[in-house]
């Protein structure tokens, strides 16, 4: 079906915005869009940078057929983002991103890492993945969860109601377990290129299904207490050389630091 029917709008903010007004809103909503936090060349040559790689891969690339069913069918998720552009190292330390991290994690903890950094593309006939919460990926929290992941996930096309936006249910951060939401409850993140939506750990979401024949890609880059394991092994997946190349600020974000107990800069 073209054209779905659109659930709750996503509070919206462009780049220059007063941080406080975008946190306020992440922190009722669990999600906000902001955009042009990328400016578009930026965004492009990211693009440019990741898609000889994205080419070299197979549609349904991830790791086997349990998560290819969290995943989906048609996506390519890639890793490693370091190695690819060294472009990444300025989206890992974004000033809007990092203002986030310190407003929502400092409180829990001296430091964060970056938990992975992952392109999210879904091609044509993608359907809509299972609503989840990233942060459930570190299962052993007494509920209800603190705050223990943020996250961006960077429109490097246009993001529309067709091609698979991020659907996102605002207010579900804050939801019992039990609680499921209506269709009409989950909204959508259409934004274009270069923006991003910002989201809690806690926020039910999960990639729209793709409609067209555009590919949709996104570029997600997660934000995790340091006392907490990340999910990418970011030496493993870039290597030594592109880490070591990388600005201090990123190669500690990417956890190319001897300690996870440094305070805050
Ligand atoms: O593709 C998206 O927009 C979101 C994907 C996602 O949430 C995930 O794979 O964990």
């Amino acid at each position: 079906m073209v054209g779905r029917p659109t659930g709750p709008a996503l509070a919206r903010f462009v780049s220059d915005e007063d941080p406080a007004q975008v946190f306020h809103a992440l922190e009722r909503d669990g999600a906000v869009v902001v955009e042009g936090l990328l400016p578009e060349p930026v965004a492009r040559a990211l693009r440019d940078d990741f898609q000889p790689h994205l080419d070299a891969v197979a549609w349904c690339n991830t790791a086997d057929g349990l998560t290819n069913e969290f995943f989906g069918h048609q996506t390519k998720r890639l890793h490693g983002l370091l190695a690819r552009s060294p472009r990444f190292a300025d989206v890992v330390v974004h000033p809007l991103l990092r203002a986030m991290c310190d407003h929502f994690l400092a409180p829990r903890t001296r430091d964060y890492r970056v938990s992975t950094g992952e392109l999210m593309v879904l091609g044509e006939g993608q359907g809509d993945q299972l609503l989840h919460r990233d942060a459930d990926s570190w299962l052993h929290f007494p509920e209800p969860r603190p705050e223990i992941l943020v996250s961006a996930n960077f429109a490097l096309t246009d993001f529309t109601a067709d091609n698979g936006a991020t659907r996102v249910v605002p207010g579900s951060h804050r939801w019992s377990r039990e609680r499921k939401p209506q269709d009409d409850e989950v909204g959508q993140a259409t934004m274009p290129l270069g923006s991003a939506l910002l989201y809690s750990g806690n926020v039910l979401h999960g990639g729209g299904s793709n409609q067209t024949d555009e590919v949709r890609i996104g570029l997600y880059v997660g934000y995790l207490l340091s006392w907490l394991r990340p999910i990418e092994n970011h030496v493993v997946t870039n290597g030594l050389e592109a880490l070591r190349a990388a600005p201090p600020e990123a190669q500690r974000l990417l956890d190319f630091t001897e300690s996870g107990w440094e305070a805050f800069a």
